[in-house]
């Protein structure tokens, strides 16, 4: 398996998240990234590849002008504001006062904000850039040699709706890949994302899409993030009506409840018999995650990567989250390794 990563991530390195009320250390953290280059540098993966240069013209197609305009300049805007800390939005857009994009960056930052706990800072759009180029590569890399690839993405990306940031993620590097496999030939792509959090910027982006069928496995939003979006009733809208399935599930959830979804979802993968599978593969669902609900195990990781494996598709593996830092790179590899071993 093709694996690629970028130095770029550590250009993102907030010192603060607004978390229960204080700014923390980030959970969202460089580290994350190091472990998961040690884990697959010791197995069997290799040293990962730099990715070609980001092709703005997929993006295009998955992110607004407006919000990639914003993106680019938010924090020189910031900067010449002659604030002294990271961007963060202090007001938001609430019912009936969505009708403009404000011309001030504080306006700016909460207008575009899904949530307000991720900062931008002075390397933020370059690294996020990188991490969508990862993406694009490992997509680009996919054909009847290459089954599958891996994309070591940070900052992640499946919270990054057409034109919303937040929950750490600024350009949606799975629907970057989707649809990067629909213009090299695909015309069928199903996107699964087994992150802990529901991957609503996802949903968001293909909503009204019929040729990528959206799946997610997630902690119910009626306790977990993004608590908005991510519910069982959410199927589609237009054209999209039963490409979009949401599975929530319950605090403590372990992996016989969980692979219960998760074969669900294989089931339907199956019958759309796409062309491809992207995975938004976040080990936040592990049972040690300080921030996640869910009791999967280091071993449930290999099984289920397994499972992925058996729908024997050329499958494009796109990193989110997971915060059990010492163990994000074995549980990675663990699901990477489960894949191959069919
Ligand atoms: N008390 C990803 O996993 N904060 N993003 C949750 C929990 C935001 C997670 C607060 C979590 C975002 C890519
Ligand atoms: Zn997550």
């Amino acid at each position: 398996m093709k694996t690629f990563a970028s130095p770029d991530h550590a250009l993102h390195f907030p010192k603060g998240e607004l978390s229960g009320g204080e700014l923390v250390r980030p959970y969202e953290c460089p580290e994350r990234w190091d472990y998961i280059m040690l884990a697959l540098t010791a197995g069997q993966f290799g040293a990962p590849e730099a990715p070609q240069p980001l092709n703005m013209q997929v993006v295009n197609k998955i992110h607004s002008s407006d919000y990639l305009r914003f993106l680019r300049s938010a924090w020189q805007r910031w900067q010449a504001e002659g604030f002294n800390g990271e961007a963060l939005p202090t007001v938001v857009p609430a019912r009936r006062m969505q009708q403009r994009e404000p011309e001030h960056i504080d306006g700016k930052l909460g207008y575009f904000a899904m949530a307000i706990e991720t900062a931008i800072t002075s390397g933020t759009w370059q690294a996020a850039c990188s991490s969508a180029a990862c993406a694009q590569s490992a997509a680009n890399v996919i054909n009847t040699v290459q089954r599958s690839a891996f994309a070591l993405c940070r900052p992640p990306g499946h919270h990054a709706g057409i034109d919303l940031y937040g929950g750490y993620c600024f350009l949606n590097n799975a629907a970057i890949a989707a649809q990067t496999l629909l213009d090299n030939g695909a015309s069928r792509i199903a996107l699964i994302d087994v992150d802990f959090h529901h991957g609503n910027g996802t949903q968001d982006i293909f909503y009204q899409r019929d040729d990528v069928l959206f799946l997610s496995l997630h902690g119910d939003p009626v306790y977990a993030f993004p608590h908005f979006l991510g519910y069982e009733d959410e199927l589609g809208e237009g054209n999209g009506v039963g490409f979009n399935v949401n599975y929530p599930m319950m605090p403590g959830s372990a992996y016989d409840i969980w692979s219960v979804a998760l074969d669900d979802a294989i089931r339907r993968i199956a019958h759309y018999a796409p062309d491809a599978l992207v995975v938004s593969l976040g080990v936040d669902t592990f049972e040690q995650d300080p921030i996640s609900f869910f009791k999967l195990t280091a071993e449930n990781f290999t099984q289920y990567g397994h499972a992925l494996g058996k729908l024997q598709l050329p499958t494009v593996f796109v990193m989110e989250g997971g915060y059990a830092v010492k163990n994000i790179g074995t549980n990675t590899c663990n699901v990477l390794r489960g894949f191959q071993d069919i």
